[in-house]
């Protein structure tokens, strides 16, 4: 890739993003699907990797290969430098204050269980409120359930309006009470609805709670600054933008991750292991037990290269522009339905049905053109539920997408509801 401007922290940011030749960087791209080249459009589910990324886990297992944390031979030491210079990557990429706040995890999954099980274990009791939203993914639901279960805790959850924006008007009354965490996406999976989670986050420290962001999705699309948001925690996966799937992190305030116990129990996570009883690590190597995902988190490092090379500015704009394309040729289809806020209010994910076509069918006739998309309940059944349908069609967006591969989802679609005959 080209690089052109310098940009914060020293690193070259491209000016003018070439997205067709970043597009080149994919080779996956070199592939067909059923006789036809390659339409990827399920970047939410995970991202496809550029030859950087996938050079980089090349380079690690052909050259330094070994454990962390514990070698004291030349080739242990490197991985360990590597495998934490990329927490300090990621510790800037999210404006953290230190790496020390920078927990690796599998994904947002494990970091949002990391929260509920050792923050939430500790923390939440009897009659003391979670508060969620009706747009979550699976993920930043199912471990809260578990959570309020187990203790006794109740529920609650902002509603969403008409146009799949988050319904703040009813905020200070679901504020009302022993409210201890409120957990929210930033940017929906579903309706690419980005939420104002800096003044909800005011609001919920206004009454003592703490904080909780998915970022899953919005750190990806367009980049987050946890002193911004002035979130308690942050949950992301690395796999969905551009890093090696198992690998992702947690970010936590220093103060709150020391406060709490571990989450999982073993080597590494330990100070001193008496037959009885042991003593923790630092944080956050507390929470970092057994043999990380060495190698693909190295790697990752190379994906938060690669990203802030195009800068999120551009990739913000190149997916609202894609986004864009989609809302008008799909509003050209008579039955077709979007889900959620207009162009300028999301990231480049857009969710859609068409008549009473089922989701599965539009996907499998996209399939046959080499168009991936998802059909389905994207892991939020009870957002699906709200909006009324059980399951729905979805386009997302990235780096490698460009206009023709809007044309060919429209193209796609139309044949669709000729086929079906609606
Ligand atoms: N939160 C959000 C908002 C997500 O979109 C996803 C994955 C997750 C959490 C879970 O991430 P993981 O890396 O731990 O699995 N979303 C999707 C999707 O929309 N389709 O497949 C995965």
């Amino acid at each position: 890739m080209k690089t052109l401007a310098p940009e914060r922290g020293g690193r070259a940011r491209m000016h003018e993003p070439d997205f067709v030749a970043i597009r080149k960087d994919f080779p996956i791209f070199q592939r067909k699907v059923h006789g036809k080249p390659l339409i990827y459009l399920d970047s939410t589910a995970t991202t496809q990797k550029p030859v950087q990324v996938i050079d980089a886990l090349d380079h690690y297992y052909k050259t330094f290969n070994a454990n962390i944390h514990r070698g004291v031979y030349a080739i242990a030491e490197e991985a360990t430098a590597r495998y934490e210079e990329v927490r300090g990557k990621v510790a800037k990429l999210l404006n953290a204050r230190s790496p020390h706040e920078i927990v690796f995890t599998r994904g947002t999954t494990e970091s949002i269980n990391l929260v509920s099980n050792a923050w939430g274990r500790k923390n939440v009791g009897p009659g003391d409120v979670i508060l969620l939203t009706e747009m979550e993914h699976h993920s930043n639901l199912v471990p809260w359930q578990i959570l309020a279960a187990e203790k006794g805790a109740q529920l609650r959850f902002i509603p969403i309006d008409g146009q799949g924006r988050l319904d703040l008007s009813g905020l200070d009354a679901l504020l009302d009470g022993p409210v201890k965490v409120v957990s929210l996406t930033h940017l929906s999976n579903v309706l690419g609805t980005i939420n104002p989670v800096a003044e909800i986050a005011r609001r919920a420290h206004a009454r003592g709670a703490i904080v909780v962001v998915d970022a899953a999705q919005s750190l990806p699309h367009i980049g987050v600054d946890v002193r911004a948001l002035d979130c308690d925690f942050l949950a992301f996966s690395a796999h969905k933008m551009l890093g090696p799937t198992g690998t992702g992190a947690l970010y936590g305030k220093r103060a709150l991750l020391d406060a709490m116990p571990p989450f999982l129990g073993g080597g590494e996570m330990i100070r001193e292991v008496k037959l009885e009883g042991s003593t923790w690590n630092e944080t956050p190597w507390k929470f970092e037990a057994g043999t990380m995902n060495i190698a693909d988190t190295i790697a990752f490092g190379t994906a938060i290269d690669y990203v802030e090379t195009i800068g999120f500015e551009a990739i913000t704009k190149h997916s609202r522009e894609l986004v864009e394309l989609t809302f008008r040729l799909l509003g050209e289809i008579p039955g077709v339905t979007i889900y959620g806020p207009p162009v300028e209010e999301r990231g480049g994910i857009v969710a859609f049905s068409l008549d009473d076509i089922h989701a599965h069918d539009i996907a499998t006739v996209l399939d046959h053109d080499g168009v991936a998309v998802r059909a389905g309940h994207h892991c939020a059944m009870p957002l699906h539920r709200k909006l009324g349908v059980v399951a729905t069609t979805r386009a997302s967006f990235y780096v490698y997408n460009l206009p023709s591969d809007i044309a060919a989802l429209a193209e796609g679609v139309g044949k669709a509801k000729q086929l079906f005959h609606r």
